[in-house]
């Protein structure tokens, strides 16, 4: 029988995604813009309810019932809403695992980035989603049967298709715009350097004139 007792020196981890996905509604019969999903579910459409008790989201205190409870997989609310703001979404295990709750904070996005909102197409989905790891460490051998139940197949699939839209693909390509920021602002630090310095020399000069001015009075 089981007793709880704990895997000394194991670790494991477990990939998740959650975040949200908006779209405007194309008609708006009351003051609600957009249609919205906050989620959270394995990258690959993996089961991830063998490992998880219950998900609750906390969402705005404008909407009715605002805590949100699900004790089967999908774990998502569909609303609408007019307005963006942080979403508490808590896991819980179940309680042969002996682990407290995790809460995860995410900015229901419904509008796209400043940047693009000129020429973001109507009708275009805009997502805020993030992918992370829950990691255990000593976990109860019954709860390491749960964690490795489902864990068959690739972990996070190479290209993004329906549901499961963190992959290989969309990580390297955060990759590069993050590179290429970092090589921008390098080129601007480099750029103000190199002014700052002129304009050291520059003072420098002036005030070797104005000793010499001061000097020949
Ligand atoms: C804001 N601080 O002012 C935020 C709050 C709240 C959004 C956003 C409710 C919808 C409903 C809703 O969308 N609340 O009650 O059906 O932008």
């Amino acid at each position: 029988m089981k007793t709880g007792k704990r895997l000394k020196g194991v670790v494991i981890s477990r990939p998740i995604v959650y975040g949200n996905i908006a779209i405007e509604l194309p008609t708006q019969k009351s003051n609600n813009t957009h249609k919205w999903t906050v989620f959270l579910r394995g990258p690959n459409g993996q089961d991830i309810s063998s490992f998880i008790h219950k998900v609750e989201f906390k969402l705005h205190e404008t909407f009715v019932n605002n805590n949100r409870a699900f004790k089967t997989a999908p774990y998502e609310v569909t609303e609408t809403g007019w307005g963006e703001f942080e979403i508490i979404t808590k896991i819980y295990f179940p309680l042969s695992s002996g682990e407290k709750p995790i809460s995860l904070y995410h900015m229901l996005k419904l509008y796209p980035p400043d940047s693009q909102a000129q020429t973001w197409p109507k009708g275009k989905p805009v997502n805020n989603f993030f992918y992370d790891e829950l990691i255990f460490s000593d976990p109860t051998e019954e709860f390491f049967d749960a964690l490795t139940k489902s864990a068959a197949g690739p972990e996070i699939p190479l290209k993004a298709t329906g549901n499961h839209i963190f992959s290989l693909e969309s990580e390297a390509a955060e990759c590069k715009r993050l590179e290429s920021a970092v090589s921008q602002v390098t080129e601007k630090y480099n750029e103000y350097k190199g002014r700052a310095q002129a304009a050291e020399i520059e003072i420098a000069e002036l005030r070797r004139d104005i000793a010499a001015l001061d000097a020949a009075r």
